[in-house]
């Protein structure tokens, strides 16, 4: 029951959302040894309406001995606002840094938000210089409308990509380079040493919690989930699903 309603939700989405969710399941599947990560009870599959409008949630997670969470969230808002959320949380052992992305949209066919990153964990924010060289290997692009970040942005990376697509051609060209910053990122991942040492380790945890916390305070997130469950539940969530972090 619940795999049949998981895959409706999917067909029923912005074609952008279904692509980019069928091209990061694979990507994982190909590069990455993944398994089943228990979702905490209750939320795999989530539906609240407080305000009137429906909100229906769900979670898809796996885990990879570089990754303790690999999370993959599709949600509806009423009938027309399509979500993607997606970030890989890799285990401390390993510094590299936090791929996300979250696609908003599908009112009137539009997507209004298009963001995808692999954001730096270390102190002084950049990024690994393998991922670097082959970031800055990619051919350059652009967008007609791109977006300023907010406020708490500065986890991101001047890699990142923030976006308002145009037309199928701009959806199809983000989704294009998404494909190369996962595949990128799995590739590298997948021929990482582990951290041995517990500073190490712990520098990467703090650059963890520094991207979790500074992730919390998108009130766009929080004012959707507030609307639909209360200020309880989206604060629970918003900590210990969308961006949890080890202490
Ligand atoms: C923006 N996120 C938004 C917006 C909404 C949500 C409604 C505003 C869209 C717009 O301005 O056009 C809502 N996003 C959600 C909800 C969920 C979600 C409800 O994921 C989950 C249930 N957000 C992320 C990740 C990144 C991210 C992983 O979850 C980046 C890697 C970024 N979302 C992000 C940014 C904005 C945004 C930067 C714009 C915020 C702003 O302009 O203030």
């Amino acid at each position: 029951m619940l795999k049949s309603m998981e895959a409706s939700l999917r067909n029923r989405q912005h074609p952008l959302i279904r692509k980019l969710a069928d091209s990061i399941e694979e990507i994982w599947q190909k590069y990455l040894d993944i398994s089943p990560y228990s979702v905490p009870e209750g939320l795999g599959y989530v539906e609240g309406h407080l305000e009137g409008e429906r909100l229906i949630i769900e979670n898809h997670c796996y885990q990879a001995p570089q990754f303790r969470k690999l999370h993959l969230e599709l949600a509806q808002v009423g009938n027309g606002l399509d979500i993607l959320h997606c970030v890989m949380f890799p285990n401390p052992e390993y510094p590299i840094p936090m791929f996300g992305t979250d696609l908003v949209g599908g009112k009137g066919g539009l997507i209004s938000a298009a963001i995808a990153d692999l954001s730096p964990i270390s102190s002084d924010r950049s990024l690994p210089s393998r991922y670097y060289q082959q970031l800055s290997a990619l051919p350059e692009i652009e967008f007609s409308e791109p977006r300023a970040l907010p406020p708490w942005g500065d986890i991101f990376s001047h890699f990142c990509l923030f976006v308002r697509p145009e037309n199928a051609e701009e959806e199809e060209k983000f989704h294009n380079r998404v494909r190369e910053y996962l595949t990128i990122h799995c590739q590298i991942a997948a021929s990482e040493t582990p951290l041995t040492s517990n500073l190490d380790i712990s520098r990467v945890l703090a650059g963890q919690r520094n991207y979790c916390t500074k992730q919390q305070q998108n009130d766009k997130t929080r004012r959707v989930l507030e609307k639909s469950f209360g200020k309880e539940w989206a604060d629970r969530y918003m900590t210990t699903m969308l961006f949890d972090y080890v202490a």
